[in-house]
């Protein structure tokens, strides 16, 4: 693993930073209160090519690689964590799903217009029973002559009431389980069905979070995203690449705390010195410092072996679940550090902590993820599929099987 970036890296970095500080950071303590969707920043994101940038330039994109990417989104979310919700999404759960699945004429028809911004995607896998327990789907998918019809509800979905297509999870047959299910690209303006937003949440509130509604959705047989009975893959590939990027959305909040918290304690006097000069401000400076910079690793991890096309289910899993606490940490340190202010919604720590605190729940909780990489460790199930390597030795030597990314 090479420890440099790489000038386009460095280049997309910059590109990322610059467009957040000057786009989205002045605008997000406005748009958190206003609670609504931006469409304007949306807009200037698209203008920029940001949704396009891990695309092949076939589909007009830019073809930035998978640690790029992790930058990218961490620069987002440093600045604001709803728009890099927003941002992750379609990237990761709906334009890296068709092009690992999607057939010519599905990538041909969705991606350019996913890159461009002209559509916007949705994820539709989570449902009111149906959280961690992802396998119970209980939204059917009935097949009747050339289409399929949907009947059921999705929820917690981030892009929901704004989407103009969606990738839905359902079951075609319930007797097989998790084998019976299928995943389609549903446009949202198809007969019967319907988005409500959910209001109001905790954090993230300029980002929309809703409900969907399928009451006898007809999706034509040429919209199924995968084989018939892949459906259960194609959501945990997409999860795989969803919690890639949360990952890195987790260590644009660490970052984020550790700017707001080293200006303040800078600033901020008491007992006749900055704060900044107490051991116990040093201390938590200290602790958030490590942590961000320990998480950027094990995203970075996970991105090298992305691009190298190897299955990391398993590495994606610990940089999700300790960046997530980390940020959690991070965003904790920093209501202390800025004292009675953190409390104040007047003072950007505030929104950290609120925003912070869904990236242990959404995309997996972290005891799912404990899960994953204890059973995985206890050799109960390996998370990187059959014949990954098992030993910290053979991991870290290389000696993977030939790329197979599920
Ligand atoms: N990539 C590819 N295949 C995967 C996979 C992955 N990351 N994870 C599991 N699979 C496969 C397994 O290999 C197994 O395949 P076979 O049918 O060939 O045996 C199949 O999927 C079922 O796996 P498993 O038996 O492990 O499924 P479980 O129902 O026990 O669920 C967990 C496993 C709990 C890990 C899964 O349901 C999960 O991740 N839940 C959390 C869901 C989540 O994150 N929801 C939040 C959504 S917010 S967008």
């Amino acid at each position: 693993m090479n420890f440099d970036l790489n000038e386009e890296q460095r280049e997309v970095w910059r590109w990322a930073k610059e467009f957040a500080d000057k786009e989205i950071m002045p605008r997000v303590e406005e748009n958190d209160k206003k609670a609504a969707f931006d469409w304007d920043l949306y807009r200037k994101i698209a203008e920029q090519g940001f949704f396009s940038a891990i695309l092949p330039e076939q589909y007009g994109g830019q073809s930035v690689d998978f640690i790029a990417y992790a930058l990218m989104t961490e620069e987002i979310a440093r600045a604001c964590s709803a728009t890099r919700t927003l941002f992750s999404v379609q990237i990761s759960l709906v334009e890296m799903p068709i092009l690992r699945y999607g057939t010519e004429e599905q990538k041909a028809k969705y991606l350019p217009k996913l890159g461009s911004g002209e559509i916007i995607g949705c994820f539709g896998l989570t449902e009111p029973n149906a959280g961690s327990d992802a396998g119970n789907q209980q939204t059917t998918a009935t097949e009747d002559g050339d289409h399929f019809v949907l009947n059921g509800q999705k929820t917690w979905i981030s892009n929901g009431s704004i989407a103009n297509v969606a990738l839905i999870i359902a079951q075609t047959d319930k007797s097989k389980g998790h084998r019976g299910m299928c995943a389609f690209l549903v446009e949202t303006d198809t007969p019967g069905f319907t988005a409500r937003p959910i209001e109001p949440k905790l954090g993230l509130k300029s980002s929309d979070t809703s409900e969907l509604f399928m009451d006898n959705v007809r999706v034509h047989k040429s919209q199924m995203l995968g084989k018939p009975g892949e459906g259960f893959k194609v959501a945990m590939y997409c999860l795989d690449q969803g919690r890639f990027s949360v990952a890195a959305g987790a260590v644009g909040v660490m970052q984020g705390c550790i700017d707001i918290s080293r200006k303040y304690a800078m600033e901020r006097q008491a007992f006749g010195q900055k704060i900044g000069e107490f051991q116990m401000v040093q201390q938590m400076i200290a602790d958030m410092v490590a942590d961000c910079e320990a998480g950027r690793f094990l995203v970075l991890r996970s991105a090298h072996l992305k691009n190298k096309g190897v299955r990391n289910t398993r590495e994606t899993s610990i940089a999700k679940l300790f960046c997530a606490e980390a940020a959690h940490r991070a965003a904790h340190n920093a209501v202390q550090i800025f004292g009675g202010y953190g409390f104040s919604e007047e003072y950007p720590a505030a929104r950290y902590f609120r925003d912070g605190r869904v990236l242990s729940l959404y995309e997996g909780t972290s005891q799912i993820h404990r899960l994953i990489i204890a059973q995985d460790e206890l050799g109960i199930r390996n998370a990187n599929g059959p014949g990954a390597p098992t030993t910290t030795f053979d991991r870290l030597s290389g000696l993977y099987p030939e790329p197979t990314m599920v």
